[in-house]
């Protein structure tokens, strides 16, 4: 049984992301896509709204469960028992910025990280790309489940 963790922080999730964790169900025979906090982004939703957004996106996906996770990550995939972490790469920004923590996380617990190469389709798609443009009024719909849209719409209406 090979299992894999999928981390980030999901603010919301997007194809991009889905397309990556979709792939590490084919590589792996468990996914856990571990919802989290990054300390340096501001957050849209909580992390049970995030966690929500998630189980809706990927329930039909076989062998996947999505968990929050608080503290170490290398900890989370410890606790899961875990033997891999399954990150997506949509250009060098993304390279430098994960190398150093798949560094870390090596050095942590030895836990492996596998680099997925983003889609061209979803290359220039990020969580916080699609929150500016569609704060501004701009169509975001292409890079989002319509139930993610929707509760995105709905949030920045509120503010
Ligand atoms: N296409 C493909 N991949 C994508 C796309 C896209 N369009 N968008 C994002 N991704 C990838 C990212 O490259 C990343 O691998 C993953 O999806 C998640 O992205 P985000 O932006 O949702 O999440 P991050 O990068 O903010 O998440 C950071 C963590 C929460 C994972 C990180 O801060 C963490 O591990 N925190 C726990 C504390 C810890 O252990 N710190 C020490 C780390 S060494």
């Amino acid at each position: 049984m090979t299992r894999a963790v999928c981390p980030g922080s999901f603010d919301p999730v997007t194809l991009g992301h889905l397309d990556i964790v979709t792939r590490a169900a084919r590589l792996f025979d468990e996914v856990v896509v571990a919802i989290g906090t990054n300390a340096s982004k501001r957050r849209l939703f909580t992390p049970e709204e995030r966690i929500d957004m998630l189980v809706e996106a990927t329930a039909h996906l076989p062998g996947v469960r999505v968990e929050g996770f608080t503290g170490l990550l290398t900890d989370f995939c410890a606790e899961q028992g875990a033997e891999a972490l399954v990150k997506g790469l949509r250009g060098s920004t993304d390279y430098e910025y994960e190398l150093p923590m798949a560094r870390m996380n090596d050095h942590l617990s030895g836990v492996e990280t596998v680099f997925v190469a983003a889609r061209p389709q979803f290359t220039h798609v990020s969580s916080s790309l699609v929150k500016e443009v569609a704060s501004l009024g701009g169509d975001v719909s292409a890079f989002l489940t319509p139930a993610v849209h929707e509760r995105l719409l709905a949030r920045l209406a509120q503010r």
